[in-house]
């Protein structure tokens, strides 16, 4: 065989050939020495779930402050340490909890059973300060494990390394004062919380640990590898994440959609609203955002573990409630697309965001280029394009591009869903960009301290958790928006920050024409969110002009919307 023939056959056919040595590989893992084979054996229901619920509940609910953080800094620790006292959440139903939780579409559940502020949420027989000391003298880690169990969720604990709480826990935190000669023990704490961990992975036998905490000591400080070992004696099978600062199983980017990787697991953690435990009036990401949320990450390969606050009283306040069933509604119909898949072939973007699973490529539009996006090509052929989300869909595909064509009637202001059915495996396809969209830019009169984090683009980004915000003292600013090309727009929708207060009195929206300005609306009040449509106007440049506010203007959105020809 010539030279260049071994090179082509090597080119084809080695990776396939080499799939026996690749599985025999080893794989960084909460297994030593496990091959990718048994990684991805171990890891496939975690993979395939993609959508978990994280839940932060504790006595701190009473207050309504953050679980750990609040201990000495809002709450006095006195106050915070006796919670407990009066924690009675009489309204505590697991089952309920478990099918909403079964309805949102979520495959997993994470359980905080210790915070940093060491109060045990389950029975443990090494501390007093547990939930079998509050009025209430239940289980409440067991009982929601039990329930979620019969829901055919599977479980994991959370648990907290560091505990502020523990009388030998080092370092020892600034705002304590031990009594007098007090001597605190870091190694009587690590046999505290081993004794903890034992009981947990026996009692409950999850099907994964959330570590947590783990930043205030080394791997090795917390003898890391000793406990993942411990674990794994009992359970073979749990998955850990990276909180010992192990790598162990899967990353945990918090707060963020981690960045497309197919090489190594992760999972945003990611509040419902805008703190871990309970607040009250706290606000509430858009269904928009959450289905966004989790499908940027189920785009990057990754997973979502969305996290509600109960509240004092054992109940998921009823707007997290209708959230959680709104995302599970929206799963019935199209998460074809999410559970089961990998991420890509095409990463995730503003565009949106696509996903695999055997023959199909699912796409997740979120913004268009007009009526199409022109996607890289690829070395399957299409055979099937079908809209999930309701139309007719085109596809045209070359050698230099696949170009996807919806008419704007049927674009979904929550998300476009797309189908393509290939003559191939998807998961064939090496990863590669997504199709680029034109990217709004803003600036404004005024930026809160000319901090970029308030900056204008923030008010046009599509993130519904990012705002622009102005300087106090400011009674009127505008905020200008170039579209990068003109566009056909019939409407607008706009949020404001109203949980500062509903600050804008008098405001009016425009547009440039042939050079001057033309005013499109004119309104008075904003809120947490106003809409309204218009007669399509094509122009290129925009502006909310706010005449009259009580305070500094904050907007989370300015978000023009194309005209449904
Ligand atoms: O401090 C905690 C926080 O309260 C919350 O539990 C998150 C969840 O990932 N973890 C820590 C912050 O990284």
């Amino acid at each position: 065989m010539s030279s260049k023939g071994v090179r082509i056959w090597a080119a084809l056919f080695l990776p396939i050939a080499a799939l026996p040595l690749l599985c025999a590989q080893k794989v960084v893992s909460s297994v030593p020495g496990e091959t990718t084979e048994q990684y991805e054996v171990r890891m496939k229901w975690w993979r395939d779930a993609k959508f978990g619920i994280f839940i932060h509940w504790g006595p701190v609910s009473l207050v309504g402050t953050e679980i750990g953080w609040s201990r000495g800094r809002q709450i006095p620790v006195e106050v915070y340490d006796n919670l407990y006292k009066k924690f009675n959440p009489k309204k505590f139903n697991p089952k309920e909890w478990a099918r909403l939780f079964k309805d949102a579409g979520a495959k997993y559940v994470v359980i905080v059973t210790k915070h940093h502020d060491g109060f045990s949420m389950f029975d443990s027989a090494l501390t007093d300060y547990d939930c079998m000391s509050t009025p209430a003298k239940r289980d409440f880690v067991g009982e929601l494990v039990k329930a979620c169990r019969q829901e055919g969720l599977r479980v994991m604990l959370y648990y907290s390394l560091c505990d502020w709480y523990h009388p030998h826990y080092l370092p020892r935190p600034n705002y304590i004062q031990d009594p007098p000669g007090h001597q605190r023990d870091f190694q009587r704490y690590l046999e505290f919380m081993f004794g903890q961990i034992r009981e947990l992975c026996e009692k409950y036998r999850p099907d994964g640990i959330w570590f947590d905490g783990g930043w205030e000591h080394k791997p090795q400080e917390w003898k890391a590898e000793e406990l993942l070992k411990m674990i794994h004696q009992i359970l073979p099978n749990e998955i850990v994440n990276n909180r010992t600062g192990l790598p162990a199983d899967y990353d945990t980017p918090e707060q963020h959609v981690g960045a497309f990787n197919m090489n190594r697991a992760w999972e945003s953690c990611i509040t419902l609203g805008t703190q871990w435990s309970w607040k009250p009036n706290d606000r509430i990401k858009s269904l928009r955002t959450c289905l966004r949320l989790l499908l940027s990450c189920a785009g990057g390969d990754g997973n979502l573990l969305l996290n509600v606050g109960p509240t004092p009283d054992g109940e998921i306040e009823e707007r997290q409630a209708q959230r959680l069933r709104e995302i599970g509604e929206w799963l019935k119909k199209f998460g074809e697309g999410v559970y089961g898949t990998r991420g890509g072939p095409f990463l995730p973007g503003r565009w949106g965001s696509s996903t695999r699973k055997g023959n199909s490529i699912y796409l997740h539009v979120f913004n268009w280029d007009g009526d199409r996006l022109v996607f890289p090509p690829i070395e399957a052929k299409i055979l099937k394009a079908k809209l999930l989300s309701g139309g007719e869909v085109k596809v045209v595909q070359t050698e230099q591009a696949i170009t996807v064509i919806v008419p704007q009637k049927y674009h979904q202001e929550l998300v476009t869903v797309i189908r393509l059915d290939l003559d191939r495996p998807a998961i064939t396809l090496q990863p590669r960009q997504g199709p680029e969209v034109p990217t709004p830019k803003a600036h404004a009169s005024n930026v809160f301290q000319n901090n970029p984090s308030f900056g204008a683009d923030k008010a046009v980004d599509d993130d519904e958790t990012t705002r622009w915000a102005t300087d106090y003292g400011t009674h009127s600013a505008w905020l200008e928006v170039d579209l990068g090309k003109p566009m056909k727009i019939g409407g607008v929708k706009i949020l404001e920050a109203a949980e500062f207060g509903e600050r804008i009195r008098k405001f009016v929206v425009k547009c440039k024409v042939n050079d001057e300005w033309k005013t499109v609306l004119s309104g008075n009040r904003v809120g947490a969110e106003f809409s309204h449509k218009f007669p399509p106007v094509t122009a290129q440049a925009w502006r909310l002009e706010i005449l009259e506010a009580t305070e500094g203007p904050t907007i989370y959105e300015f978000r023009l919307l194309p005209a449904r020809d």
